[in-house]
């Protein structure tokens, strides 16, 4: 809770702390509703779910005949945990090798949420995890992942830069399946969702990894930058199309007051959020967990604590 707290100060305190200051002892009125939305969608909420949480509370204030303004916090709290959902494990058990597969665009947080995601499983989990530097363009790209793998004590199996990624792929999912390895963490090269070959270029690594081990990848993790808001959300509704994602980590929300995104996930997307970034150090991935993240998002008695 502490982390979840600290991590997400800056949405607290920007925008959804300042709605127990709207929700003063005044009546509601015309003015409350116009400055709620305001504030939902200042917070990166998102305007088709913004006006479903409005939506859901005004149904709310009518049938339990609400008067005062200061009685929405609590419905307030609750419309918007009821849009979250609880992530399902993933999908990397009850067989020899599962493969998680990362994407997004360029800078979004992939790799370093590869290495907080690769020490969570190794050290919570326990399992046994290796990492495959299929982001083959720079060579800055596979020198950042290796420097991780060495600090956190997980294999990267590499190539040239330049390296065709299908290959380095096939190979890392050869390397696992030989030395019994659990888990294999697949980096990509960040992409723009609007680009064709490069998009074509994630199906292809799908495709290789499915050869080697059926059913591969069992997850394919899609990265969003918290930072961007609502963009992020565009974007997302590309990479579904493009790369069946069966999930999201969200980076980044420690500098951000846009947090509110993670609401629009679950709402316009569909899709479980599992992990959410709040830091740059290798323990700063949290596991999404609802009742956290909306308690974070308004409580702000326990500051002075952190
Ligand atoms: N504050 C903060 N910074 C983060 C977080 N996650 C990633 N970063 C920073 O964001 C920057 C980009 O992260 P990378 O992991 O390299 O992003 P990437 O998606 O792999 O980037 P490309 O491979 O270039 O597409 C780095 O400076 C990270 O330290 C986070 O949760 N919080
Ligand atoms: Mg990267």
């Amino acid at each position: 809770m502490g982390l979840f707290r600290r991590g997400l100060s800056k949405t607290r305190q920007s925008f959804f702390g300042r709605i127990a200051q709207l929700l003063g002892n005044t009546e509601i009125d015309d003015d409350t509703w116009d400055d709620m939305e305001t504030l939902l969608i200042q917070a990166d909420v998102g305007f088709d779910t913004t006006v479903k949480v409005i939506d859901t509370l005004q149904a709310r204030v009518s049938a339990e005949g609400m008067t005062k303004a200061d009685q929405l916090q609590g419905a307030l709290k609750e419309a918007l945990a009821d849009l979250l959902e609880f992530p399902p494990a993933l999908d990397i058990s009850g067989r020899e090798l599962s493969i998680i597969l990362v994407v997004g665009v360029n800078g979004s947080g992939k790799t370093t949420s590869i290495a907080k995601l690769a020490h969570r499983l190794k050290n919570l989990s326990r399992r046994k995890v290796m990492i495959a530097a299929g982001d083959t363009f720079r060579a800055a790209a596979i020198e950042q992942l290796q420097t991780w793998g060495a600090r956190i004590d997980v294999p990267v199996i590499a190539n040239r830069p330049g390296s065709d990624p299908g290959a380095v792929v096939y190979d890392a999912t050869v390397a696992a399946k030989a030395r019994g390895y659990e888990i294999l963490i697949i980096d990509t090269a960040g992409r723009l969702q609007n680009n064709y070959n490069l998009m074509r270029e994630l199906t292809k690594i799908s495709e290789v990894s499915g050869k080697v081990v059926p059913g591969a990848p069992h997850e394919v993790l899609l990265v969003l930058d918290g930072t961007t808001g609502q963009n992020a959300i565009e974007q997302a509704k590309k990479f579904q199309e493009a790369s069946g994602v069966s999930g999201v980590i969200v980076s980044k929300l420690d500098s951000t007051a846009k947090g509110g995104m993670v609401f629009s996930v679950f709402s316009d997307l569909q899709l479980p959020v599992h992990y959410l970034g709040l830091g740059e150090r290798i323990e700063d991935l949290v596991l999404f967990t609802p009742e956290f993240f909306v308690e974070s998002l308004f409580n702000d008695e326990e500051d002075e604590t952190d």
